[in-house]
């Protein structure tokens, strides 16, 4: 396929509710849309980056930025380019995993829609529906964190993660436990807010019956996971420190990790997630799907991905008035605690223009050969 253009839609969009995490409280989020115009037809991606580079290096802007001067014009200097290419034709760019991800799932969406082909079947689902958990940020207080977990339940959901730190932990995690009883699948989450001195205040986790504790350390440090992973019994998930096959397989070797939370804009596209999955599969190590308050877009290709046999526990694919009052593209609904997998071609959803326009914060950029 010849791309004839790129068009980059940044927009504000307001969250239902603030989302407080160890390192940031959001209230709205701050989306970059790729848009790839090509000779077979038009695709869209969702950048996963945030507006600040505090989950991770990338951002916003710095997406932007690596799109319009790098990816973009790497993609022009051929003619006949795929979303399998992509990954090569990037690789002289070191990182930027995100901006990458953003731009080949846009080529794969325009590929796929011309070839008739969903992205579910595409990437190997198994299933046309699949099980959701909920992510919920740290609560101003305990009454108001059980206030909002009991509406999630009601709603269905499956699984719940909080959202921990030091200071908000064990004293939220128990109350929840409580709420839940104890077949209620819950697990946490520090977005690396500790460090290897808080191992034995970590282990007092183990009595309220977790399913994981997820990335409690710093990405780089592996070491730390290892000896984490040795001392408690809550099985250790890692996201941030994931960022290719290779680093899971070695993750998983080396005993840092026996669960593994996939995203795929945090991996560099939709194919290394895949790619993930199969390494995990292989070695019998359970996978979910990671969030990243996508809308409707990137939602889409993340419930598709759900839907390999390697996801084996709920993922953070929350239904769309989780995050949003109203959706980029016709809205996720949760129907007994599940997503339906799109079954149209491509991401199989349509994106809803109008809405691209009138929330943009930005005029749209144009990115021409
Ligand atoms: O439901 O999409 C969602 C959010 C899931 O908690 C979630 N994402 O660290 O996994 C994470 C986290 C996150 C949120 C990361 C916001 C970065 C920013």
């Amino acid at each position: 396929m010849r791309v004839e253009a790129l068009e980059l839609h940044r927009l504000a969009i307001p969250l239902v509710r603030p989302f407080e995490t160890s390192f940031a409280r959001q209230t709205g989020r701050d989306v970059l849309l790729v848009k790839v115009r090509t000779d077979v037809g038009e695709g869209w991606g969702e950048c996963v980056a945030m507006a600040d580079p505090y989950y991770s290096s990338e951002y916003v802007s710095g997406a932007a930025d690596v799109i319009r001067s790098y990816l973009s014009p790497a993609l022009f200097t051929s003619d006949d380019v795929s979303a399998e290419a992509a990954a090569g034709i990037f690789s002289p760019v070191v990182g930027h995993r995100m901006a990458k991800a953003a731009v080949e799932t846009a080529l794969l969406d325009a590929q796929l829609r011309a070839a008739g082909t969903s992205f579910g079947e595409y990437f190997g689902a198994v299933t046309d529906r699949v099980d959701c958990g909920v992510s919920v940020g740290i609560s101003p207080t305990i009454d108001e964190l059980l206030a909002e977990v009991s509406g999630y339940v009601a709603q269905g959901y499956k699984r719940i993660k909080l959202k921990i730190k030091p200071g908000w932990d064990l004293e939220p995690v128990a109350a929840v436990r409580e709420l839940l009883g104890p077949e209620g699948l819950l697990q946490v989450d520090a977005n690396t807010a500790y460090t290897i001195a808080d191992i034995d205040h970590l282990r007092v986790l183990d009595q309220y019956g977790l399913l994981l504790i997820e990335q409690p350390f710093v990405e780089e440090d592996i070491r730390s996971h290892i000896a984490l992973a040795r001392a408690i019994e809550t099985p250790v998930c890692l996201d941030e420190s994931i960022v290719t096959t290779e680093v899971a397989i070695d993750a998983i070797e080396r005993g840092a990790t026996s669960v593994i939370n996939i995203k795929a804009g945090r991996v560099g596209g939709y194919l290394e997630a895949v790619s993930i999955h199969d390494a995990c599969l292989e070695r019998t190590v359970p996978v979910w799907c990671g969030g990243m308050l996508e809308t409707g877009i990137g939602r889409a290709a993340n419930v598709a991905l759900a839907a390999l046999p390697g996801f084996t526990l709920p993922g953070d694919t929350s239904a769309s008035d989780r995050y949003f009052a109203e959706d980029l593209t016709e809205p996720f609904v949760l129907e007994g605690g599940q997503l339906a997998v799109p079954a149209g071609p491509g991401s199989g959803v349509t994106v809803r223009e109008e809405l691209v326009a009138d929330w943009a914060s930005a005029p749209m950029e144009m990115l021409r050969r």
